[in-house]
């Protein structure tokens, strides 16, 4: 069975990690994925304290699995989040789209597993020294807010920056990309795009057809220059995004743009004002099932790979 040293540090039976979509990953998916051997995330993406506590609650009710939370730092909530998750004992914390320092002392101090997500090498030496646990590598070919690197540049360099297990994501939604990570030094993965198909996963039916209609060219990215790229679907709002982006409007009508396009994807699955995040691995997500059955699926998937690699000649 496909291990590493991931799953000891983390309790859990399989490397895979679903990613901490915002207002995506709530409670009820992130129990799901943890049932099924991996680590479930839930997303505090910029959602207040009290809705991450009550999907924390509502995880724990539902899995007795360590679970991890995802703290976006742009929100305005970051501080408060912060504090929720020490009060609620979640195992494990994830950061995203920031620099997660002044946080990292406390949460150790509370137990709590920090696993940032990192962009650059500058960042993984960073969080290296100031004691997180494992790093998350993640390539720009991910939904929402990107870095500029590609997984395949990224992760070996993370590799070769840390002694810290690396999990590797952006662009992997299979066995092959579970392989592909191991090859370049990772020993896990963080699987966002693959779970929106989850059955457990509760966005809208829009929302989870266009994921499966998906093709290759499916994404684009919006938002470079308010300083926060963000890979999205190719719809009506992400076209007039970027419009209105190289266009000349004003920063302010931008960012008022932006506001609440991604609840109306999740929750209204409104075509047309939406923001559909999604990463450029769409294409590779076929049909609507369980997050058991997706964790199993790459895991199989993954293993004869690596075993053949053994074999090659080099
Ligand atoms: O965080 C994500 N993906 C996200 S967050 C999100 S919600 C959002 N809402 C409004 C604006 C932007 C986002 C949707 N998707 N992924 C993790 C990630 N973190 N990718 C890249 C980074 C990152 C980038 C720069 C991490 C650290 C970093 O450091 C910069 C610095 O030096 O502070």
């Amino acid at each position: 069975m496909l291990r590493s040293e991931l799953c000891q540090l983390l309790g859990i039976t399989y490397p895979v990690l679903q990613g901490g979509m915002a207002w995506i990953a709530d409670g009820v998916l992130a129990a799901a994925v943890s049932n099924g051997g991996g680590l479930g995330i839930i997303a505090a993406g910029n959602a207040p304290q009290d809705y991450v506590r009550e999907q924390i609650r509502i995880a724990k009710a539902r899995t007795k699995q360590p679970i991890g939370v995802n703290i976006m730092l742009l929100s305005p909530y970051a501080d408060e989040v912060a504090q929720v998750v020490i009060e609620e004992q979640v195992e494990v914390v994830t950061t995203g789209a920031g620099n997660p320092s002044k946080y990292i002392k406390e949460w150790r101090n509370a137990g709590i597993k920090v696993i940032p997500v990192v962009a650059s090498v500058a960042m993984a030496k960073l969080m290296t020294r100031l004691g997180a646990s494992a790093l998350i590598a993640e390539g720009g070919e991910s939904g929402g807010h990107v870095g500029e690197l590609t997984t395949m540049v990224l992760v070996p360099q993370v590799c070769d920056a840390t002694p810290l297990p690396v999990i590797a994501a952006g662009g992997i939604a299979d066995g092959r990309g579970l392989a592909a990570a191991f090859m370049l030094g990772a020993c896990g993965v963080q699987m966002g795009t693959r779970f929106l198909s989850a059955t457990e996963c509760s966005i809208h039916p829009n929302y989870k057809e266009k994921i499966l209609k998906a093709n290759d060219l499916c994404t684009m990215v919006t938002g470079k220059r308010l300083g926060h790229p963000v890979r999205s679907l190719r719809t009506p709002f992400a076209r007039n995004y970027s419009k209105a982006e190289y266009g000349g409007v004003a920063d302010d009508e931008l960012e008022a743009m932006g506001t609440g396009a991604l609840q109306l994807a999740v929750q209204e699955g409104d075509l047309e004002k939406g923001c559909f995040l999604s990463g450029q691995i769409a294409a590779l997500v076929k049909k609507e099932q369980p997050s058991a059955e997706i964790i199993k699926e790459v895991v199989d998937g993954a293993e004869p790979i690596l075993k053949e690699a053994a074999t090659w000649v080099r």
